[in-house]
C-alpha cells in the first residue's frame, strides 16, 4: 500500500503548526508528541509525552534516548501553550524496575473527575493503564491490563450504568503478525474490566494493512459516538523513514461512528484518512516520519472538533473540522 494518501478536505491543519515542540519545554526534551487535551478552568490543559536524551545529530552518532516522562501544559486559547516547570508523571524504574516507562497519555473527564489513560512498557509486556487525578499533578493508578494491550481511551460518560473503554490488544501469537484491532470493555468501577467485544478490525480501514487503534476519547454527537482512530500501513519496500533506520510504517488518522447506546456497534468507518502525512513537519526530519498519532479531541462550542496529534513522533500539531462533516464522512 505505497500509494499517496490525501487528508479529507474538510479537515484543516492549523497554519501555525506545530503548537508544541521540545523548544517550549523547560526541562530535558528532544521529542514531544501524543498529547491528551481537555478544557480546564476556562482554558485548556494538555498532558504530553516527552522523550529526552538524544538530538537528531546525537542519535545519528549512535546515542539513544535516556528516558520518557509526561509533561503538563496550560493554554487560554488551546493554541499557545505554557509548559509547567517539571514533568508531572514518570514511572521509569517503578515496581522494582519492572516498569520501563509510561507514555501516550489521553485525558477524559467523567462526572467531574479527570482520568488519564496511558501505555506502560514493562519487562513482561506492554500494558494499558488508567489513573485518576484531581489536579493534573498527582495521579492514582486504578487499573492496568495484562500484556499486550494499549491505546486505552475512556468514554466521557457511563453507558448503561457502566464505564466503557476502547482498547487495542496485540495478539501476535495467534495471528502470526501485526494485525491488531479495536476492542471495547466495560466496568462497574474502572478497576475490574470485562464483557470485552471486538468493535472494528483492521480490514475495515482501506488505508491500513497492519493495525488500527483508538486515538482520542470518543466525542458524543446526536448521531453516535465519534471516535478518532489511528490506522497503520506497512510497506517493506519503503526506505529509511525518519531518524530511525528501520521505520517503514505510515500512521494516518481515521474515524468511526459508534452507536450511542451500544458502542460496540459500528455505524460507519471513514473510508479515507482524516489526516494523512503531507506537511514537512509530518514527513521530513522527524524521528519517525509519516506518523500522525491523534490522541486529543476537544469539541468546541461552534461545532468544531479540535484534533491534537503527534507529528513524526517529534512535535504536537493541531487540526480541526466540523463534527458534522466528520460524522457525514463516517456514514458515506
Ligand atoms: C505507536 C506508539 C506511539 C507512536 C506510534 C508511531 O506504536 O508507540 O507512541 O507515536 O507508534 O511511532
Amino acid at each position: 500500500m505505497s500509494e499517496e494518501l490525501k487528508s479529507l478536505s474538510c479537515v484543516r491543519r492549523y497554519p501555525g503548526n506545530p503548537v508544541l515542540t521540545s523548544a517550549d519545554v523547560p526541562y530535558r526534551s528532544d521529542l514531544v508528541f501524543n498529547a491528551g487535551v481537555i478544557p480546564w478552568r476556562g482554558g485548556y490543559a494538555m498532558i504530553f509525552r516527552n522523550d529526552y536524551g538524544a538530538t537528531k545529530a546525537e542519535w545519528e552518532a549512535g546515542k539513544r534516548f535516556d528516558g520518557t516522562n509526561i509533561g503538563l501544559a496550560f493554554s487560554e486559547d488551546g493554541i499557545r501553550w505554557t509548559v509547567e516547570a517539571e514533568p508531572v508523571f514518570d514511572l521509569s524504574g517503578a515496581d522494582g524496575g519492572e516498569i520501563g516507562r509510561a507514555y501516550d497519555p489521553r485525558l477524559t473527564e467523567i462526572d467531574g473527575q479527570i482520568y488519564m489513560c496511558f501505555a506502560v512498557d514493562t519487562r513482561h509486556g506492554l500494558r494499558g493503564a488508567i489513573a485518576k487525578t484531581d489536579d493534573l499533578h498527582h495521579f492514582e493508578i486504578l487499573s492496568m491490563t495484562v500484556p499486550d494491550n494499549r491505546n486505552i481511551v475512556l468514554f466521557p460518560e457511563k453507558i448503561g450504568g457502566k464505564f466503557v473503554r476502547l482498547e487495542r490488544p496485540m495478539p501476535v501469537y495467534s495471528r502470526g503478525r501485526d494485525r491488531f484491532d479495536i476492542w471495547l470493555s466495560d466496568s462497574p468501577d474502572l478497576v475490574y474490566w470485562g464483557n470485552s467485544r471486538l468493535v472494528s478490525g483492521v480490514e475495515d480501514y482501506p488505508y491500513a494493512n497492519d493495525k488500527i487503534g483508538p486515538g482520542a476519547p470518543p466525542v458524543k454527537t446526536d448521531r453516535g459516538w465519534l471516535v478518532i482512530t489511528h490506522a497503520v500501513d506497512l510497506d517493506r519496500s519503503r526506505g529509511k523513514n525518519g531518524w530511525e533506520d528501520k521505520w517503514q510504517k505510515r500512521y494516518c488518522t481515521g474515524a468511526m461512528l459508534l452507536d450511542l447506546e451500544d458502542p460496540s456497534k459500528v455505524l460507519g468507518v471513514c473510508k479515507e484518512p482524516l489526516l494523512a502525512p503531507e506537511t514537512d513537519y509530518e514527513t521530513k526530519d522527524g524521528f519517525r516520519t509519516n506518523a500522525i498519532f491523534a490522541t486529543g479531541a476537544v469539541p468546541m462550542p461552534d461545532g468544531t472538533l479540535r484534533i491534537y496529534y503527534g507529528a513524526a513522533d517529534t512535535v504536537i500539531a493541531l487540526a480541526e473540522a466540523k463534527i458534522d462533516d466528520l460524522v457525514d464522512a463516517c456514514l458515506r
